[in-house]
């Protein structure tokens, strides 16, 4: 078979995306690929690993030939409250990487599968149940560069032929690996706030209410994707898929059943808190459950009782 190539893969998705797709197709079958940041122990061990950047053309172009690359998960990307820091490596990382990745795949005959965000949606969106087609003027640079790698991916498919596929993520909350620098986070440094201190300081107000998915869906929606039938895919590029929502007190009502002295307060960050109130509250993701079969199976209650299972395993603390 033709192997698969995962960059970003040392990063919150890529690290348990790699771990499944190794499982699912063989482990030397699954090239993964990190960019500074130091692989876990496991990754490194258990099929070939590589340090690229995914915006210079030669290693791309190098990894595809050496490995036989058939397909390649494209995670490699600066979150929302990163890129608002930086926003011409945001644009840099997120839109020329992007570029790359698709003219080396488009050489190569690679397909390509690349997240895109509930960020590209803004303030003038549909906040509730937001349409898989609509409006879409993000205000985040995380955002713009969003909405140009979905442009991008459709062109690469109608103009090449480049089999591209993408998902509107939601907030991914995991106990593998942290995420960094998204509008989100808070939604996983909360579990560690409640399991160490039994306390936590959101940066989002109480009310801020977000579209949310555990990784354990989250990755399995990459692998489903890529493994739908091209003649009943409409939308390709960018699917909403969503599993719960919920606001800051929502989830902190939740974790409370298991930790009862937990306790929430707020400082709210106004970066993150602009770039939270221009996302949607909800999204429509029937377009992925009628294409493909999208069928999430953590809601709130589900994923909460999980992550402090294993996160409290993680940390050695008991609750
Ligand atoms: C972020 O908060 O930037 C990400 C996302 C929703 O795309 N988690």
């Amino acid at each position: 078979m033709k192997k698969i190539l995962v960059t970003g893969a040392v990063g919150q998705i890529g690290s348990e995306l790699t771990m499944l797709l190794r499982k699912k197709y063989g482990n030397d079958n699954v090239v993964a690929a990190g960019h500074r940041k130091k692989p876990s122990e496991e990754l490194k061990n258990s099929g070939p690993f590589e340090f690229i950047e995914c915006e210079k053309y030669d290693d791309l172009t190098n990894i595809v030939k050496k490995y036989d690359i058939g397909t390649i998960h494209h995670l490699a990307a600066i979150l929302s409250a990163v890129a608002e820091a930086h926003p011409q490596t945001a644009w840099n990382v997120n839109v020329n990487g992007l570029f790359n990745v698709l003219e080396v795949a488009r050489e190569n005959n690679c397909a390509v599968m690349t997240p895109s965000s509930i960020g590209a949606f803004g303030p003038s969106t549909p906040q509730d149940k937001t349409p898989q087609v609509t409006i879409q003027r993000p205000t985040s640079m995380y955002g713009v560069t969003k909405v140009a790698g979905e442009i991008l991916c459709d062109y690469y498919f109608t103009r090449f032929g480049v089999d591209t596929r993408g998902l509107r993520y939601p907030g991914l909350i995991s106990y593998v690996a942290p995420p960094g620098g998204g509008t989100t986070d808070y939604s996983v440094e909360i579990f560690y706030g409640a399991l160490e201190n039994k306390k936590y300081t959101c940066p989002l107000k109480a009310d801020t209410c977000l579209d949310m998915m555990y990784m354990p869906d989250g990755i399995k929606a990459a692998v489903d994707l890529m493994e739908a039938d091209p003649s009943k895919l409409k939308n390709r590029n960018a699917f909403n898929v969503t599993a719960m929502n919920f606001t800051p007190d929502e989830i902190a009502a939740e974790i409370k059943k298991h930790i009862p002295d937990f306790e929430i307060n707020y400082d709210v960050d106004l970066v993150k808190q602009r770039i939270a109130d221009s996302w949607p509250n909800s999204m429509d993701d029937s377009a992925a459950r009628e294409e493909w079969g999208w069928d999430p199976e953590y809601d709130l209650e589900k994923m909460t009782k999980d992550m402090l299972i294993n996160l409290s395993k993680k940390l050695n603390i008991s609750y």
